[in-house]
């Protein structure tokens, strides 16, 4: 995420295109960071996810989730055990003129 370009990973949303391939089975482990001045929840769909650090300690929980809010300037890593479910689907923030804007990407999680 960066700037007021509304990106992830420095892309604009496209529905054409698959930015994250995973494999079903796997523990995923993602960082997400923050660089910009704005906080934006962190959102995807299918699978939940534990924060296992973060910038700010009151962030990380023994609990799932399936949003986070990644602070202004600060990060959040999280794990993600892909199981069930195969295909695709998206993440994005949860700010939906962020979203509309671009902040989106799309995973596939194949065997
Ligand atoms: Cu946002």
């Amino acid at each position: 995420m960066s700037g007021m370009s509304f990106t992830i990973d420095g892309k604009t949303f496209d529905h054409e295109r698959v930015d994250q391939h995973l494999t079903m089975g796997d523990v995923e482990e993602w960082t997400i960071t923050n660089p910009s001045m704005v906080d934006h929840p962190f959102h995807i769909h299918v699978w939940q996810f534990q924060v296992t650090e973060a910038c700010d300690q009151r962030l990380v929980s023994p609990g799932l989730k399936d949003t986070v809010v990644v602070p202004a300037g600060g990060w959040v890593k999280f794990v993600l055990h892909i199981t069930d479910f195969p295909g695709k689907a998206v993440y994005h923030c949860h700010i939906l003129d962020h979203e509309d804007q671009g902040m989106m990407g799309i995973f596939e999680a194949t065997a």
